[in-house]
């Protein structure tokens, strides 16, 4: 049942000890406070851009905040400032300068401006990307914007835990887990509830017994949309009542509290913190009550939405003007006969509040003038070039006016300083002087360091970057053992199992029976459940699983069955996943592999390739297409010697095609970022990748028959796609070009022809016009025929070639039509 909680506090602090704590949360809050107040007034004069703030949520923070251990990890929302500015891991200072998105991590530690203010992080790894000893520090996985996209990942940092309590192996990988003493810290807002996510990741968690406390912000509304609109019955844990563990069952601990009682919230984040810690059970807090003293954002007022009973019960009921009363209130009375109080008067906590303004202000301008003065150091060149250019130049006055426009700005931006320049540029383009290469200097240099400040780290750039790590090729007997496919892949994953202790594969069916494809078959039973197991079906919380365990140091292989359900859990890698080096700039990692099968099969849901889709939200992701288990296998190898996360989709047709056993299994490695020539040829460059490949290569056998000869280049690895630039050098040969695919028109096949024309400068060798082939714009069509008229065929690809030739020498090739 949902309990009510008790008054006692389990620590013994003196009283004095006590009334330090609680003056010195007050001071902490009142900081915060005085943040979101004076941080709303910055946007709204225009200093920054969009505020969202955690006024109206203090205090239940400061009770989580003492039940955050080193090494527990908070997944949360754009409200928790005075829960980072309790634990020691946001500034006043620093608060301000995520608001102005200062470009520097020194400034702005969550994200040196790339995220918005409001998302927080703190640093996993160290300047060389190396991980920090996690166990020591207070962690914060870095936000995002999505509401309830939190919630995945904070299901695997939950899981995390557990793993390491559970496996052996892991125990002296002490820069992650103290035995598994870690909690994961959930936060998310009443309406945000309302999300999928929510209530996949709710029940996985209650499935799995993880160690993660769910903290609602209850303040009853989303925006402008009441709670009547968002939750059954208004009230999450109201209908989540049948989670509640009992004697019969494993489950929740539901607990709801007022966000107003701050005796009330400290007993109930210990007995939260200690349920989840010692015994791994999930802990929902419901916490209620409170408020939006300002509204939702900088972006509208709430006077629009909340009458005027509201308006005052939110006063009334501010967390932190009960607080206030209650510590003025406070009376205890010692063995003595004694009266105990926090303060004699008012005007001590009156004090409080004047010095927590003063600290604030003063943090908010040193955080502008820190802004400004990084971009002023860049003004001051950029006005010398500017004068220099002028003096020189015969459009003296049309760049002087530049100039003087850019001088004339009080709080210049790098654009401002940039916009000038470069139009200053356009004046000097038929004149030559040392002073315009000065400016054409300076303007390369800032779009450099435009490039470090707002560009980096999408992915890997340490020592482990995947596309740095050397192939080895696979090594075989000397009687040729055959074997069905997927016996590599399960070999493989032995070695691997065997290899990297923290090495876990999960997924639908990927357990006991050991995959749908008998990739895994028998590893579960030989390396134990905690590595190799079943879930539920719920893609996106699979995702979030391995997000939240890679970003704790461990290796999760997450599997979904098959590439086209990757949409379900698409969001999330692209959303959380794809951003994290980027948005942290290198600070945090997930070096996830998903692992999925797909492309030819039969049907609308069985046979998808819809990898442009896959490829434009992915990008910091590297995307693998093997065109069989060896190389797919070799893929896995190199992804675990470095630190990217990755998607490998696998041939769903190739698990049962006879391919040879290597002998150096969990060793040999393919690279990433390589094409791969598998026929020679004169011709035509045909580039084509996964099951299609096998097609190209019938059509390439036919066509030999009629005297044309194709090259065939696999590309192997669409992000990043052939960073050698080896298809042009082919092109460079053949003078022509097909791409193939079974993608939609447009799809990935255009990503291959921008790569190869524009990147590669292949349109230089173009004799022909380039054809891309690719499926038709619908789902594939069930059964043979389906398949024959959805995507190419043999014949399509040996038609899309002949006619290439036909245009190319209509005499030596007549037309077939
Ligand atoms: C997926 C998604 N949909 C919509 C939004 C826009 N949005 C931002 S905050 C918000 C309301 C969230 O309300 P709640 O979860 O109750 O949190 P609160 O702000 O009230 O603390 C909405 C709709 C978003 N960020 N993400
Ligand atoms: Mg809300």
């Amino acid at each position: 049942m949902i309990q009510d909680t008790a008054t006692t506090s389990s620590k013994k602090l003196s009283f004095i000890d006590f009334r330090n704590e609680v003056l010195n949360d007050y001071r902490i809050a009142r900081i915060s406070r005085e943040c979101s107040l004076l941080g709303r007034r910055e946007v709204l004069t225009g200093k920054a851009k969009f505020g969202i703030f955690g006024d109206g949520k203090e205090v239940p923070q400061l009770a989580m905040a003492k039940a955050f251990q080193k090494g527990d990890f908070r997944s949360g929302y754009y409200r928790d400032q005075t829960f980072m500015m309790a634990i020691g891991e946001l500034t006043a200072q620093q608060f301000f300068a995520g608001l102005y998105a200062h470009p520097s991590l020194e400034a702005d530690p969550m994200s040196a401006g790339r995220q918005m203010g409001g998302h927080f992080a703190t640093h996993s790894l160290d300047e060389n990307g190396d991980w920090k000893n996690l166990t020591q520090q207070y962690n914060s996985s870095a936000d995002i914007s999505p509401t309830a996209g939190q919630m995945p990942r904070l299901l695997g940092l939950a899981q995390a835990s557990k793993v390491y309590r559970t496996v052996k192996e892991l125990k002296n990988n002490t820069n992650f887990s103290v035995e598994g003493n870690e909690v994961a810290w959930g936060t998310i807002g009443n309406a945000s509830t309302s999300e999928g996510l929510f209530f996949e990741t709710i029940n996985a968690a209650g499935v799995l017994q993880v160690p993660m406390v769910m903290n609602v912000w209850d303040d009853e509304y989303g925006i402008s949309v009441h709670a009547k609109y968002q939750t059954t019955k208004e009230s999450i844990s109201e209908i989540l009542k049948g989670f509640q563990r009992d004697e019969k069952n494993k489950g929740y601990e539901i607990i709801v509290v007022n966000g107003w009682d701050y005796v009330q919230l400290i007993d109930v984040y210990n007995r939260a913190s200690k349920i989840a810690r010692e015994e791994h059970v999930p802990v929902l807090v419901h916490v209620k009550e409170l408020t939006q003293p300002q509204g939702h954002s900088t972006s509208g007022s709430h006077e629009r939405y909340k009458n005027a009973e509201r308006l005052q019960w939110e006063k009334d009921f501010d967390c932190l003007a009960k607080m206030r009363s209650w510590i003025l209130d406070f009376e205890l009375e010692d063995e003595n006969g004694e009266t105990l109080k926090f303060v004699d008067s008012e005007a001590e906590i009156i004090a409080i509040e004047k010095e927590s303004k003063k600290h604030v202000s003063l943090a908010k301008r040193n955080a502008w003038s820190s802004y400004l003065d990084e971009i002023k150091a860049e003004l001051t060149p950029a006005i010398t070039h500017l004068t220099n250019l002028a003096n020189k130049s015969s459009n003296t006055s049309f760049i002087t006016k530049l100039k003087n426009d850019l001088e004339a700005i009080s709080e210049p931006i790098r654009k401002d300083i940039l916009i000038a320049c470069r139009k200053a540029l356009r004046y000097v383009k038929d004149e030559n002087f040392a002073e315009k290469t000065i400016l054409q200097n300076f303007i390369k240099q800032q779009i450099g360091s435009g490039y470090t400040l707002f560009s980096t780290h999408l992915t890997s750039e340490t020592a482990l970057a995947s596309t740095s790590i050397s192939p080895l090729a696979p090594t075989y007997s000397s009687e040729k053992n055959l074997v069905d496919a997927r016996v590599i892949m399960r070999d493989n994953f032995d070695a691997l199992l065997k290899k990297y202790p923290e090495v876990l594969i999960f997924g639908e069916d990927a357990g006991f029976i050991g995959d749908v494809n008998q990739g895994l078959e028998g590893l579960q039973e030989k390396f134990g459940e905690a590595r190799v197991s079943d879930t539920g079906i719920r893609e996106a919380t699979i995702l979030g699983q391995g997000i939240g365990m890679a970003m704790r140091g461990l290796r999760p292989i997450a599997e979904i069955q098959y590439l086209d359900y990757l949409l379900y859990a698409l969001q999330i890698m692209s959303d959380d996943l794809a951003t994290l080096r980027y948005r942290t700039v290198g600070k945090q990692k997930a070096p996830l592999i998903i692992r999925t099968r797909g492309h030819r099969l039969e049907g609308i849901w069985h046979s998808g390739s819809p990898m442009g889709g896959i490829i434009n939200n992915l990008r910091g992701v590297h995307v693998l297409v093997p065109r069989n288990m060896t190389k797919a296998a070799g893929f896995y190898n190199t992804l675990l010697e470095g630190d990217d996360p990755a998607l490998v989709i696998e041939c769903l047709n190739g698990y049962r095609l006879k391919e040879e056993l290597p002998t150096n299994l969990g060793e040999f490695k393919t690279a990433i970022g390589e094409v791969e020539t598998i026929k020679e040829g004169t011709d035509i460059t045909v580039v084509s990748y996964g099951s299609t490949l096998r097609i190209v290569e019938d059509a390439g056998k036919e066509l030999l028959q009629v005297g044309i000869n194709i090259e065939i280049v696999d590309a192997q690895s669409l992000l990043p796609f052939d960073l050698n630039h080896d298809t042009v050098k082919s092109l460079a040969k053949t003078n022509r070009l097909l791409i193939v695919d079974e993608d939609v028109p447009g799809g990935a096949s255009a990503y291959l022809l921008q790569e190869i024309l524009e990147n590669q400068n292949g349109y230089q060798h173009l004799d022909s016009k380039p054809y891309t082939l690719t499926a038709k714009p619908h789902r594939p069509a069930y059964g043979t025929d389906g398949d024959y008229f959805s995507k190419p065929s043999t014949e399509d690809v040996f038609e899309a070639a002949y006619q290439i030739m036909n245009e190319a020498a209509p005499t030596k090739f007549n037309s077939l039509y």
